[in-house]
C-alpha cells in the first residue's frame, strides 16, 4: 500500500496557477491513455509500423500516430492553450483563441524503434508563454530558458511524470491501481561525479575527433561504465536518479544533429538544468525552425562542461 498521498492535482494546485496547472493535467491525462496502448501492446493492435513517412522523413510507428492524435485530442479542447506542435505534425496547429497563455510542443511517443520490443518509452513536452503576436509556426521560435514548465513521462516498469518548473524538479508515479499519478520524488537533484556515459557509441569514427578521442581516453581509463537504451526519456531518467552524462552530438553524416530541438532537446535540457545538471548552451539556443535538430549534451555540470568544449 502506498503511503504517498499528495496527487498531482494536489500538488499542481500548490505550485502553479490554475491554467498552467490545466495543461500539465491534460498531458497527464493524455499520458495515462497512452500507457494503456503501450501495456496492451499487440493486444491493442498499436504495434508496428505504418507506411506514412513524418515530415523528418521517419516512417511513422503506429504507436507514434496514435500517441499524437490522444496528445492533439487532449490538448485542443483547453482554453488556456494558443497552438501546439507535435515531432508528427509539419506545422503548429492553431486555435484562435487570442486570450490563451500558453504554447504547448510535444514529442508524443519518444524512443520510436523500442515501440516493437517492449523497451522503455516516452512522452516529452515543453510549455511556452503564447506571445501576444499572431501565432503561427514562428511563434514557437522561443529560445529554452523561457520555457514555463517542461516534462516527461516514461512507460517502463512504473510509469513515472517528471516535472520542471523554474527551480524544482519533482517526479511522480502512476499508482497501479487508482492509475492516479502521485508524488514520490520532491526536488530531484542529478548526484555529481557519476561516471556513466550515456551514447550510442556505434556513431564514435563520425563524431567530432575531440570529443570521440575524449570519450575513448575515459572508457580506456576503466572508470566509466556505459548505458544506452535508445530512448532519451528512459537514458536521461536514469541520469536524473544515478548522475552521469548523456550525448548525441553532431555527427559527419548528421551535420545538425538528430535531435530536435523545441520539443527534445529544450524540455530536456530544462528538467535537467533545474535538477543542478547541465545542458551546455543548449536552452540559450534561438530556434530558426519547428523541427531545427541539434547536437545534445547533458547531464553532470563538470562531464558536461568538459564534453562540450571537446565538440567542436
Ligand atoms: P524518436 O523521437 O524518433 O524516437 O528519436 C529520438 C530517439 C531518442 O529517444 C534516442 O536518444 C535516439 O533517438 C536514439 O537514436 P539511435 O537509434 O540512433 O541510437
Ligand atoms: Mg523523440
Amino acid at each position: 500500500m502506498t503511503t504517498h498521498s499528495i496527487t498531482l492535482a494536489h500538488w499542481l494546485a500548490l505550485h502553479t496557477e490554475t491554467a498552467l496547472a490545466s495543461v500539465l493535467l491534460d498531458l497527464a491525462h493524455a499520458s495515462t491513455e497512452i500507457a494503456g496502448l503501450i501495456r496492451g501492446g499487440a493486444l491493442t493492435g498499436a504495434l508496428g509500423s505504418l507506411d506514412n513517412v513524418n515530415v523528418q522523413g521517419e516512417t511513422q510507428k503506429r504507436l507514434d500516430v496514435l500517441a499524437n492524435d490522444i496528445c492533439k485530442r487532449h490538448l485542443a479542447a483547453n482554453p488556456a492553450i494558443a497552438a501546439i506542435a507535435s515531432e508528427e505534425e509539419d506545422n503548429a496547429i492553431v486555435f484562435a483563441r487570442p486570450d490563451a497563455a500558453y504554447l504547448v510542443a510535444f514529442d508524443p511517443l519518444d524512443g520510436s524503434s523500442n515501440i516493437d520490443v517492449n523497451v522503455t518509452v516516452g512522452t516529452i513536452f515543453s510549455i511556452l508563454p503564447a506571445p501576444a503576436t499572431t501565432i503561427d509556426d514562428t511563434a514557437f521560435l522561443q529560445s529554452g530558458h523561457r520555457q514555463v514548465a517542461a516534462g516527461y513521462v516514461v512507460y517502463g516498469p512504473q510509469i513515472c511524470l517528471l516535472l520542471a518548473l523554474p527551480g524544482q524538479v519533482v517526479q511522480f508515479t502512476a499508482d497501479p491501481a487508482s492509475g492516479e499519478f502521485l508524488l514520490t520524488h520532491d526536488r530531484l537533484s542529478i548526484p555529481a561525479g557519476a561516471r556513466v556515459i550515456s551514447a550510442n557509441v556505434s556513431n564514435q569514427s563520425r563524431w567530432p575527433p575531440d570529443l570521440a578521442a575524449t570519450i575513448q581516453q575515459w572508457l580506456d581509463s576503466g572508470d566509466y561504465n556505459m548505458r544506452w537504451v535508445g530512448s532519451m526519456v528512459a537514458d536521461i531518467h536514469r541520469i536524473l536518479h544515478q548522475g552521469g552524462v548523456f550525448l548525441y552530438p553532431t555527427q559527419s553524416d548528421r551535420p545538425q544533429g538528430k535531435l530536435r530541438l523545441l520539443y527534445e532537446c529544450n524540455p530536456i535540457g530544462f528538467i535537467i538544468e533545474n535538477a543542478q545538471g547541465s545542458a551546455a548552451d543548449t536552452l540559450q539556443t534561438t530556434p530558426t525552425s519547428l523541427h531545427q535538430r541539434v547536437g545534445f549534451i547533458a547531464g553532470d555540470q563538470e562531464a558536461v562542461t568538459t564534453l562540450s568544449d571537446h565538440s567542436t
